[in-house]
């Protein structure tokens, strides 16, 4: 894959994403959003990878944002299609088939923000700060924010938040619940791959279908999320990896998954 504004690495079962743009502290600008969704459409088809780690380039930044100087000048309907653009690419992340962890290594501030907060799990920095300043510059979150920060922290922080538009440390966000594990910033990768390769040694098919169920099914009254649940668990009993992960334990050997 070559991109522009992305690097892409993949170590076995792992991939790791890379917002290139240092300069403009990954700033995500036109080119990357398309690239983002470019990405997204090829990796869906990539049946090696388990887990993807999704970082920023340099010391200072995961993603400081939407590209603020490109939004000078757009009217009010390139403003929504630019809006539009980039939750696609954002929706492609939080549907992959497979568990997605923002590694943030610095700022994630407004898109950013939402960027890790459409991933799986996110591992922050002790350095990284989070924010949705949006306000601050007469704008409303819109990758997602005003969605997914509510349905991550509830209601009423997300309020505090937003509307403050103030900047959050890592050890806060982990507070207020959406960030797992901050970690010492020269550890952060290691600790984001060792996760990663636990997550990629377990049934491939199992963590897919957990992840659809924690991710459609709390969106559902109760009852049908308990419903998907229960149609997901029996969808893998034809599943080879099933019968693998059971004889596995039955022989007392580790179970060698193949994603069938
Ligand atoms: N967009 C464009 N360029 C940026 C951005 C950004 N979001 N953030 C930083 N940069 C650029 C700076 O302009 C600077 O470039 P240059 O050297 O050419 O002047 C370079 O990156 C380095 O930045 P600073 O010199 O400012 O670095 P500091 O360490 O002094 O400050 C900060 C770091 C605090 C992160 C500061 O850069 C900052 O406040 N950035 C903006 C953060 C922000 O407000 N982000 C939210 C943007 S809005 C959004 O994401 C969602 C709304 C989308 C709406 C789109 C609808 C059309």
């Amino acid at each position: 894959m070559n991109f522009e504004t992305l690097l892409y690495q993949q170590e076995g079962h792992v991939g790791t994403l890379t917002i290139n743009r240092p300069q403009a502290l990954n700033a995500l600008n036109e080119t990357v959003l398309n690239e983002l969704k470019s990405f997204a459409d090829q990796i869906q088809s990539n049946k090696d990878i388990r887990v993807l780690i999704i970082t920023g380039s340099g010391e200072k930044a995961f993603v400081a944002g939407a590209d603020i100087k490109s939004m000078q000048g757009m009217t009010p309907k390139q403003a929504t299609e630019f809006s539009l653009m980039a939750q696609t690419a954002f929706n492609s992340i939080e549907a992959f088939p497979f568990p997605v962890i923002a590694a943030v290594n610095g700022f994630a501030l407004g898109g950013g923000c939402e960027l890790a907060l459409a991933c799986d799990i996110i591992l922050a920095s002790e350095k990284a700060k989070f924010g949705l300043p949006e306000v601050t510059l007469g704008l409303l979150p819109c990758f997602g924010g005003t969605q997914r920060l509510p349905r991550a922290i509830g209601l009423y922080k997300a309020r505090e938040m937003i509307f403050s538009g103030e900047f959050y440390s890592a050890e806060a966000c982990k507070e207020l619940g959406f960030v797992n594990r901050v970690i010492a910033p020269e550890e952060l990768l290691n600790e984001a791959h060792k996760l990663a390769q636990i997550i990629a040694s377990r049934g491939p098919v199992a963590v897919a279908k957990a992840k659809q169920s924690l991710n459609t099914g709390t969106e559902l009254h109760i009852t049908d999320g308990l419903r998907q649940e229960a149609v997901l668990f029996g969808e893998l009993f034809d599943t080879k990896d099933h019968n693998e992960g059971i004889s596995a334990f039955v022989e007392k050997r580790n179970p060698d998954f193949k994603g069938e």
